[in-house]
């Protein structure tokens, strides 16, 4: 069995009391449950505070471009379909910068766990508005105020064609663990928000806030497969919000469609495969 200092690694360099370092504990809590080796597991995200998540986690560790960490994931579970392939994401690099590439990866269905820290700012640059900063929030790039609605990311991971959603509040440490090992072991796209206050930049969205506002939509009869009830539930937005599983269905993931290789990429024979040609070109 693993432990959790098993993927402990690095100094971590958040705020005291930001929300992350629960998804941290989240995080490496559901791999010990599913006694996840290390060396089977990718890790990889873009830029942000939440990004670093990556950094300080023992595993294969990817940080890419900004909104670019879903790709990589991508990549990686096509070159190796053994690996447990896990992004993290902030609500800037997944719903601003790399939006499309949520799209196309929930479309296709592809087996990578993704964790959405959605403190509805840019936690990393200083506190600007983000696609889902709510209406009327004060920050440094919005004066005035926000003007426009924010964006729903559980909606856009529905219409997309993610085969498992569900949202967590990051102080509920155990809800997290349980929705995040639930999300690695289904076979498809798995799409978690987790409500993450960022108590530097965001005086609106605070623990306070999310924990008056939170309840368990499994403490309910509710039916995750059903998509219509599960884009009605979406919709939910204001003084009570649902957490937990919104829809769950079974479906062939891209990997187990995608037969052009029978050999995984990783086990190929490149001994002799000269790259110096293709290097020449960028010298
Ligand atoms: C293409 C590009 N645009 C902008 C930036 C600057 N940048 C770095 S992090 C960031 C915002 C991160 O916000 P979010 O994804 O919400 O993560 P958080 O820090 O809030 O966890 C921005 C705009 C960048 N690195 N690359
Ligand atoms: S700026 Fe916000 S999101 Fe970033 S580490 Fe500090 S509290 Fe967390
Ligand atoms: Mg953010």
């Amino acid at each position: 069995m693993t432990e959790i200092k098993d993927y402990t690694q690095g100094k971590i360099t958040w705020c005291a009391g930001c929300g992350d370092f629960s998804i941290l504990n989240a995080v490496k809590r559901a791999f010990v449950e599913l006694n996840i080796q290390p060396e089977n597991l990718a890790f990889t995200s873009g830029i942000g505070c939440s990004s670093k998540i990556s950094y300080w986690t023992k595993a294969y560790g990817f940080s890419g471009l900004h909104g670019r960490g879903l790709q990589l994931a991508l990549g990686a579970k096509l070159a190796n379909r053994n690996l447990t392939v896990f992004s993290a994401a902030g609500d800037g690099d997944l719903l601003g910068e790399g939006v499309n590439h949520l799209i196309h990866t929930a479309r296709k269905n592809i087996d990578v766990t993704l964790i959405l820290h959605n403190n509805q700012v840019y936690g990393l640059t200083t506190g600007q508005k983000s696609p889902t900063s709510e209406k009327g929030f004060i920050t440094i790039s919005t004066p005035k105020g926000v003007v426009e609605d924010p964006l729903n990311p559980l909606l856009l991971a529905l219409t997309s064609g993610s085969t498992f959603i569900a949202r967590c509040f990051a102080g509920d440490l155990n809800h997290i663990t349980k929705i995040i090992a639930e999300g690695i072991k289904h076979k498809g796209f798995s799409f978690i928000e987790i409500l993450q206050p960022c108590v530097t930049y965001n005086y609106l969205n605070t623990y306070d806030y999310w924990k008056e506002r939170c309840y368990d939509l499994q403490q309910n009869k509710y039916d995750f497969t059903n998509k219509e009830e599960a884009f009605k539930k979406m919709h939910e937005y204001g003084k009570k919000m649902p957490v937990g599983i919104f829809y769950k269905i079974n479906k062939p993931s891209y990997e187990e469609l995608f037969k052009q290789t029978k050999i995984p990429s990783y086990k190929h024979n490149i001994d002799n495969i000269n790259i110096d040609k293709l290097f020449e070109e960028f010298r």
